[in-house]
């Protein structure tokens, strides 16, 4: 089944939203299998922006990533990466679409509360950054015959 990687960013975990947010992903029908809060090291958060890096925004979104707590998850369901991606809203926050998370809570690029993966690929490289495989718990959830035909 597949799988994609979410981050609740600093700006997220500070203004109280967790909850509201993991609530989008539970009530769509999401399976959630991987959740920590942890402190973001220098390293993690360069090697997860490691396509940015030459952009002018790197230092200073390495430095916003590392500045306060996140929340990592793993979350899976038929078509999740596209799907919460979408959920999640346009990167600009002032360009999303109300009823998107960034669309609801945001007003700037540089503060947009979450992350998802881009791509099947892109969530299959950073589920294995974030996560130990030790770390994510296969279950089987008793909506699943009322969420899939
Ligand atoms: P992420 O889910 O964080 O990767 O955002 P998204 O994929 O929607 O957008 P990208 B382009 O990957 O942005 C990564 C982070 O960089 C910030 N950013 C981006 C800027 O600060 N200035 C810019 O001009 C651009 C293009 C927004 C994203 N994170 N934050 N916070
Ligand atoms: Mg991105």
């Amino acid at each position: 089944m597949e799988r994609t990687f979410l981050m609740i960013k600093p700006d997220g975990v500070q203004r109280g939203l967790v909850g509201d947010i993991l609530k989008r992903f539970e009530a769509k029908g999401f399976k959630l299998v991987g959740l920590k809060l942890i402190s973001v090291s220098e390293d993690l958060a360069k090697k997860h922006y490691d396509v940015h890096k030459e952009r002018s925004f790197f230092a200073g979104l390495v430095e916003f990533i590392i500045s306060s707590p996140v929340v990592a998850m793993v979350w899976e369901g038929e078509g999740v990466v596209a799907s919460a991606r979408k959920i999640i809203g346009a990167t600009n926050p002032l360009n999303a679409e109300p009823g998107t998370i960034r669309g609801d809570y945001g007003v700037s690029v540089g503060r947009n509360l979450i992350h998802g993966s881009d791509a099947i690929e892109t969530a299959q490289r950073e589920i294995a950054l974030w996560f130990d495989e030790k770390e994510l718990t296969t279950w089987d959830s008793h909506s699943n015959s009322w969420l899939y035909e």
